[in-house]
């Protein structure tokens, strides 16, 4: 099929004719492949879509990507240059949203009814840039006259206390592996005004709604007007998403009273929590009495929790809300005193709490069917722990959801050359069934598929390192162990533990003992703009490299590399050329992760802590292929129960320790590095270290040196990576979603 016009495609001139010409034929034939259609639809409603770009995944689940890429090749052009022309919409911070676009990815290759809503930030999250050693943020615009977004002629009036606006839909569709397609919605204003904000910064004007509402993703919330901002961008999300959910299921023959029959809703987070007074305020237009309308919103949402970091829970002091959505108060206020009644005054329990603030968490609980988490552990501990109390009262609504990601993606797309190996072993009925992946235990001891898997190991390897060495100028040795820890930048994923090793390997190098290989330190992370201590823990590890780089002594033999404006494309080519997987959270404290299992599926071995769903990896692949160190979640949940830890009394007894930390205020990196920066996060570790980096760093260092030994033996090496492999198959978002549906959803 389409042998001609792919042709005609691949003989245009240059790579951005082809691009768009690309472009415009897929969009073309998603359309013609058309939409999954049911009853019964789920609206999945998230603040962030971090979905990456979309021209070869695309083609991949069209199944005309190999053919695409031939016919490139036959006019002398590769289809990663095409590739590099599409922007990246950075619709997302992290985990979540990147979660939120396997999700689609797979509810369409699941073949279920299934629509996106969000918001269409007109810069997206901020690009990140190095600056004498620094993080700056400055403006990300990735919207162009020609993109996958359509302008559909949907729109709402959105009513604010102070404002109204009416808004637009925008569509992109959404593929499914094999399958037809569902969409993203993205929802919008006309008024939005880029040039707003000053070239080379992400500041502007907070308090201009009509211009700004759709501007950026989460801006910066330290601030009064940040946070009333971000209020907006929430209510303008939802309320549309609740007109929308409405007139499809009236369209298809809904009476209201049957609505749950129609949608189910999940919110992702907290962030679209008004959804559900929303919905039950135009129910209430529509002449359904009070109860009436609580019982059937309630029986269609369904909220998923991603965190259990206190600081990351939604609370909105009633007079924010009182501004924004004034018309929303009495239903909120309502659905405070129904729990009340039920439940008497339990501070506990409440959604307007005595200090007048609003907990959104609790609105979904007490009024959605189903709480979920996102990992075995994660849900454990919101049952057991953090959201006991509602446990108590509706053991009914708890469920867990490990996560999961699109083999798609995060195989097919960016391991080729693994996924065709994959292929030629086992068949490929493991692209539909991930858990097929199993059949290559057969292999565990082959001799030469495990010649062949570290053969592929090194090739994407010197992908990574061509990329690195064409995006930043820098050099990277393929035959060093690369070592990798990318994700957002937070204290407890513990960033600063890493860079207090690369310090340890630094001195020991120093000391004349030098590694049986070479080690190259990656790392990606952007740290929040207002966030001081996690911009001063990147400006550490710049400074390392710096200081490591012009070490004669030392750079032989060891490596700091941090990867600029870390985001999805960075991802899709740095982890299938990674040895070692850095997922080493303080246990409790990472619901999930995600970056942890495209790492396993790309045969990188896992060195982490019992946290999120490494607990889970860890039960799949045994001790023998994973490097497991670190206080259990309960020691530390009991650490702060009791309040008993205190890194100044480790940095006081362990000079071994604080000869590490002490580094961190040297006259070598104060040559390269901002003095004020650098004392104030030696500060931070000495006297709070909220996050317990000191607690684990010893055995976090024995371990990791017990696995640069084991790398050496590179047959056993290879058949941990195989093992990994093989055992991927539960993280596939494919089964994730089976269960979602199968348990909360129901649809079909
Ligand atoms: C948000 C904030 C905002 C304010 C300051 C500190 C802070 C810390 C964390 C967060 C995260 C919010 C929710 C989130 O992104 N959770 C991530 O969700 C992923 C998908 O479920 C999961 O894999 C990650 O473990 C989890 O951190």
């Amino acid at each position: 099929m389409y042998e001609n016009e792919i042709e005609n495609i691949a003989s245009k001139a240059s790579n951005e004719e082809v691009y768009y010409s690309l472009l415009e034929f897929t969009k073309d034939i998603m359309q013609k492949r058309g939409k999954i259609e049911g009853k019964k639809k789920i609206y999945y409603i998230s603040a962030e879509f971090l979905i990456g770009k979309l021209l070869s995944n695309n083609l991949i689940n069209l199944g005309i990507y190999d053919q695409v890429a031939e016919a490139l090749k036959r006019h002398g052009k590769n289809i990663s240059e095409i590739e590099e022309i599409e922007p990246e919409p950075s619709l997302g911070n992290g985990g979540l949203g990147r979660l939120a676009a396997c999700f689609l990815d797979s509810i369409a290759t699941l073949g279920l009814p299934g629509d996106g809503i969000g918001l269409n930030y007109h810069l997206g999250l901020f690009k990140q840039e190095f600056e004498n050693n620094l993080q700056k943020e400055v403006q990300n615009p990735w919207i162009k006259n020609k993109s996958w977004l359509h302008k559909t002629n949907v729109s709402y009036p959105i009513i604010f206390g102070d404002l109204r606006v009416q808004s637009i839909m925008y569509e992109i569709d959404v593929t499914g592996y094999d399958n037809k397609c569902n969409t993203l919605k993205l929802f919008d204003i006309e008024t939005i005004d880029e040039t707003m904000v000053q070239e080379d910064s992400i500041s502007f004007d907070k308090n201009d709604i009509r211009k700004n509402l759709t501007l950026f993703l989460y801006p910066d919330d330290s601030d009064y007007n940040g946070q009333l901002l971000r209020i907006y961008q929430q209510y303008f999300m939802v309320s549309n998403a609740a007109q929308l959910i409405i007139d499809e299921a009236v369209a298809k023959g809904s009476n209201l009273y049957d609505l749950p029959d129609y949608a189910v809703v999940q919110i992702n987070d907290t962030h679209p929590t008004l959804v559900i007074p929303e919905l039950i305020r135009l129910l209430l237009k529509r002449d359904i009495s009070m109860d009436d309308a609580i019982n059937i919103v309630s029986r269609m949402c369904a909220y998923t929790n991603h965190t259990i970091l206190a600081e990351a829970l939604e609370k909105w002091p009633i007079w924010y809300l009182e501004k924004v959505v004034p018309h929303l108060m009495p239903v909120i206020k309502m659905l405070d005193v129904k729990v009340k009644e039920k439940y008497g005054n339990n501070p506990k329990l409440a959604i307007i709490d005595k200090d007048n603030r609003v907990h959104m968490a609790h609105i979904d609980i007490h009024y959605g069917f189903s709480v979920n988490g996102v990992a075995a552990l994660h849900t454990e501990i919101l049952k057991n722990s953090e959201l006991k109390p509602f446990y108590d009262i509706y053991p009914q609504k708890f469920n867990n959801k490990t996560n999961g990601i699109t083999f798609r993606r995060w195989l097919l797309h960016c391991n080729h050359e693994l996924s065709d190996f994959i292929t030629s072993k086992i068949g490929d009925g493991y692209k539909k069934n991930a858990e097929e992946l199993e059949k290559l235990m057969q292999f565990a001891s082959d001799k030469e598929t495990l010649e062949k898997l570290l053969d592929i190991k090194i090739a994407k390897k010197r992908e990574f390192a061509n990329y690195l060495y064409a995006n930043q100028s820098i050099k990277i040795d393929e035959n060093s162990i690369f070592d990798v820890q990318v994700k957002r930048l937070h204290e407890y994923k513990r960033q600063q533990m890493n860079a207090l090793y690369i310090i340890h390997k630094y001195m020991e190098i120093k000391a004349g003992k030098k590694p049986a290989r070479p080690i190259t330190m990656i790392f990606g992370a952007k740290a929040a703009p207002a966030y001081t201590i996690a911009k001063d823990i990147i400006h550490l590890i710049l400074c390392l490299s710096d200081v490591i780089k012009n070490d004669p002594d030392v750079s032989p033999y060891l490596s700091v590399v941090m990867l600029e404006n870390y985001n999805v494309t960075y991802a899709e080519k740095v982890i299938p050329a990674a040895d070692i997987s850095e997922q080493i959270s303080l246990a409790s404290k990472e619901a999930s992760g995600t970056g942890n299992m495209k790492f396993m599926l790309n045969g990188a071995i896992t060195l982490g802590t019992d946290d999120g769903a490494n607990v889970e990896i860890h039960q799949f692949v045994g001790d023998d292929n994973i490097y497991i160190f670190g206080e259990t979640s309960e020691q530390v949940i009991e650490h702060y129960n009791k309040s008993n830890y205190s890194s100044e009394k480790i940095y006081d007894e362990d000079k071994e320790i604080s000869k590490l930390v002490d580094f961190i205020i040297s006259k070598e990196l104060f040559a390269v590095g901002n003095k004020k920066s650098l004392i104030r996060l030696y500060m931070e570790i000495v006297t709070k270290d909220w996050f317990m980096a000191l607690l684990d760093l010893k055995e976090y260092i024995k371990v990791k040196e017990q696995m640069l030994a084991d790398y050496e033996d590179r047959d056993k090496w290879a058949s941990k990576m195989l093992v990994n492999i093989a055992k991927a198959g539960f993280f596939s978002s494919d089964r994730t979603i089976a269960q979602y549906n199968e348990d909360i959803w129901k649809l079909n």
